[in-house]
């Protein structure tokens, strides 16, 4: 019996693995790297982890996008870049965790909105925690599970679901 419990363990984490690094264009669905898409709303939508990377899509004639600091996010200020990108297809990995700001460095669009600022985190972890037998013949083990990173294209609730099946098969298994 754990042998399959394992073996489902492995197939569930290589799963989940395949969603954990997630390519997010900017804006989408309900907009893109533009001046009408409200980027707040849409960072709300999602979560950013590790191992994510940004794509910024549009029209070079247009737009562009710079990556600034807090201070330069704040006050509008683009003079100082970390990075400019303007390929119209940039691709900006999120390796690290903290906080990141991307604005448009055409004059006026960043105060019309063409700002997106977020907090990239760590893969949340679950632990599972499953115990056999009763009172001081109870043993317990614990497992630690890597979740997937919840995306706009992935619905949270279904990741979440998927989560607890796997646990109630895990447990079906065991027992
Ligand atoms: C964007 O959405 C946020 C969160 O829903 C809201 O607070 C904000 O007012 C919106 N901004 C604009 C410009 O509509
Ligand atoms: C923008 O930042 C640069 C360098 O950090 C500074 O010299 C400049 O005065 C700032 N401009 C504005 C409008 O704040
Ligand atoms: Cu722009």
């Amino acid at each position: 019996m754990g042998a399959k419990v394992l073996i489902l363990i492995t197939v569930t984490v290589a799963m989940l693995r395949m969603v954990l690094s997630t390519s997010l264009t900017v804006g989408v669905p309900a907009g893109s790297w533009d001046l009408q898409t409200n980027y707040t709303m849409w960072a709300l939508r999602t979560r950013f982890t590790i191992g994510d990377e940004f794509q910024f899509q549009y029209s070079t004639t247009v737009h562009n996008v710079v990556e600034v600091r807090k201070a330069g996010y704040d006050a509008y200020n683009s003079s100082s870049p970390i990075a400019m990108f303007l390929t119209s297809n940039d691709v900006v990995p999120l390796a690290a965790i903290g906080m990141r700001y991307f604005i448009c460095g055409v004059p006026g669009h960043r105060v019309a909105g063409m700002k997106v600022q977020v907090n990239v985190k760590s893969k949340a972890v679950w632990t599972v925690r499953r115990c056999r037998g009763t009172g001081k013949r109870l043993r317990c083990r614990s497992e630690t599970i890597l979740s997937s990173a919840m995306t706009a294209g992935i619905d949270q609730s279904a990741m979440a679901r998927l989560g607890l099946a796997f646990v109630a098969a895990g447990l079906v298994l065991f027992y």
